[in-house]
């Protein structure tokens, strides 16, 4: 591999990265939006807050190798799903699948796969709302479809799965049986608190906020 080549692959690359962060730019404002026109027209904030993240290198590359992607730009953007990531965090259920209907009914939003882990929550009771979603980027170029992983999720919920990723980070996945039991009845509680809060929110303030 010569130099010219070498500086070939660094803007690919840098090219690569930099689409799944126009991605992102284009969610968070399609949110934003959402959110001030709700705001403006129910005096009501749906969203709590949001968060973008792109997967750096290191990580793109660990899920390459542990799924067995083929080291290609095209399948690596086919079949890595979550390099962009967004999390919005709302503040009850309602909002949650809210947000979610109006975000991927619009025009220009492709929706690849959607996996409702509020309805079936995973074996940890891991609950959020997730959308693998293709947004349009306008380049110099042309337009190219960019690929993110939206989650949507409550508070409560979103307080429960920052806890239990520090607690398997800590014990490398190899959670004690008794922790894991715990963990499983916090999710619980944590439920419980969002259809509490939820009601008494709709007791003061009526369906729409
Ligand atoms: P990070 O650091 O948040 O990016 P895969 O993406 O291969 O792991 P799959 O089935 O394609 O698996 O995706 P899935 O399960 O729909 O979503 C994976 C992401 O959801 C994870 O990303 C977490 O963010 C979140 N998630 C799923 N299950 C759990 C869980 O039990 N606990 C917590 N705290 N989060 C969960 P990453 O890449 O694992 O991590």
């Amino acid at each position: 591999v010569d130099g010219e080549q070498l500086r070939e692959l660094r803007a690919q690359m840098q090219r690569f990265m930099l689409e799944y962060q126009f991605g992102l730019r284009e969610v968070e404002t399609k949110l934003a939006i959402l959110r001030d026109e709700f705001l403006h027209m129910h005096a009501y904030n749906p969203i709590e807050h949001v968060s973008t993240r792109v997967k750096t290198p290191e990580s793109i590359v660990e899920k390459i190798g542990r799924r067995e992607v083929l080291p290609d730009m095209d399948a690596i953007k086919e079949q890595i799903t979550d390099i962009a990531g967004a999390r919005v965090t709302c503040s009850f259920t309602k909002d949650v699948y809210r947000l979610f209907d109006l975000l991927t009914r619009q025009d220009d939003i492709t929706v690849l796969k959607v996996k409702d882990y509020i309805a079936k929550p995973k074996p940890s009771g891991y609950k959020s709302l997730h959308a693998v979603v293709q947004v349009p980027v306008f380049l110099s170029t042309g337009p190219v479809p960019v690929t993110v992983e939206i989650q949507f999720r409550t508070i409560a919920m979103d307080f429960w799965a920052s806890l239990e990723h520090k607690i398997y980070y800590k014990f490398a996945s190899n959670v004690p049986e008794k922790i894991v039991s715990e963990l499983t009845e916090a999710a619980e509680i944590a439920s419980q608190l969002d259809s509490r809060m939820e009601r008494l929110h709709r007791e003061l303030h009526g369906e729409v906020g």
